[in-house]
């Protein structure tokens, strides 16, 4: 099944900001302003919603892959777009965040399969933080992460200071938060902040590989995980012990359960439908 990239308005407009595509179960958002290191501009935040809608619409997607096009994975939000330059004006930032950034987040965060992100250049400010939003984040040998927050006087946002203490601890967060620190894609895979590094060459190959074979996987399980695992940072062990009960009732009544304990007896791949 391959769906085109297309806005509400007009059916065959493809987007300007970014491309958008779906194949095999795998949706695929490459941010798309390549000269401007793919900085989010209002446009593109329109344009994400709608690729969001369309992959919690799109019946049968199993996994959501985001990159950036160039040499650039995303620089955070474009500063030099008119409601940002005139912040001596009083432009409210929490409302930005509330309109666009946080909804992106947290729908990331809620979507009931994997999220993957291929970290292929640079990811700063917000488009740090977007990465880090990825339950899978891969990055490309040549990749760097940077809170560039503190350079322009505002604060981590679009999640960073919620990831960033739960996967590199609150010593490293910090500083990093307040020096805006470049980290190479190799320090972020050594303290924790991404999964893996790989060569350049072979960030596009091994994302499609990583998401081929999670398209494939018990994507019901993968959802329930997601749900597991972000709320265990919030949960004492008692109330996380609970959890696990409720969500394993889910998985335990699942086809794919059946299907993997009968693939197992019978000594043979199992073949997940997500169901
Ligand atoms: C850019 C940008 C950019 C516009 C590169 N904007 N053009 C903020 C405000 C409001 C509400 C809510 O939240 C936020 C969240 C945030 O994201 S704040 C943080 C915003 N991002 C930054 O502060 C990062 C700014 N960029 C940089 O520090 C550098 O560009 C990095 C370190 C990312 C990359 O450096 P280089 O590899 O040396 O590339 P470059 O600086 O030469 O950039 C290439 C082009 O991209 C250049 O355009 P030009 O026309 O001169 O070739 C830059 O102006 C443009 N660009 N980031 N955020």
């Amino acid at each position: 099944m391959r769906v085109s990239a297309t806005t509400p308005k007009d059916e065959h407009m493809p987007f300007e900001t970014i491309l958008f595509d779906i194949a095999d179960s795998v949706a695929t958002l490459t941010l798309n302003r390549p000269d401007k290191l793919n900085a989010f501009t209002a446009g593109m935040h329109v344009e994400l919603r709608e690729a969001m809608d369309r992959v919690r619409q799109t019946k049968g997607v199993r996994v959501l892959l985001i990159t950036g096009a160039g040499r650039g994975f995303c620089a955070g939000q474009d500063l030099s777009e008119r409601a940002v330059a005139e912040g001596r004006a009083p432009v409210d930032f929490g409302s930005t965040l509330e309109a666009n950034y946080n909804p992106l987040i947290r729908g990331l965060r809620e979507l009931p399969f994997p999220v993957i992100c291929a970290v292929n250049g640079v990811a700063a400010g917000a488009g740090c933080n977007l990465a880090l939003a990825g339950d899978i984040v891969l990055a490309a040998r040549s990749a760097s992460f940077i809170q560039a927050f503190s350079r322009i006087g505002l604060i981590p946002d679009a999640g960073g200071t919620w990831i960033l203490p739960r996967t590199v601890g609150l010593a490293r967060a910090m500083a990093l938060a307040m020096l805006a620190d470049k980290v190479s894609a190799e320090q972020a895979q050594a303290s924790g902040m991404i999964w893996k590094c790989v060569d350049d060459a072979q960030l596009a190959t091994e994302a499609q590989q990583l998401c081929r074979m999670l398209a494939q996987g018990p994507t019901k399980a993968y959802g329930l995980m997601k749900q597991a695992l972000y709320a265990s940072s919030e949960n004492g062990l008692a109330e996380q012990l609970a959890l696990e009960a409720r969500l394993q009732r889910d998985a335990g009544k699942s086809h794919d359960f059946q299907e993997g304990v009968m693939a197992f007896l019978e000594k043979r791949p199992a073949k997940f439908t997500g169901a």
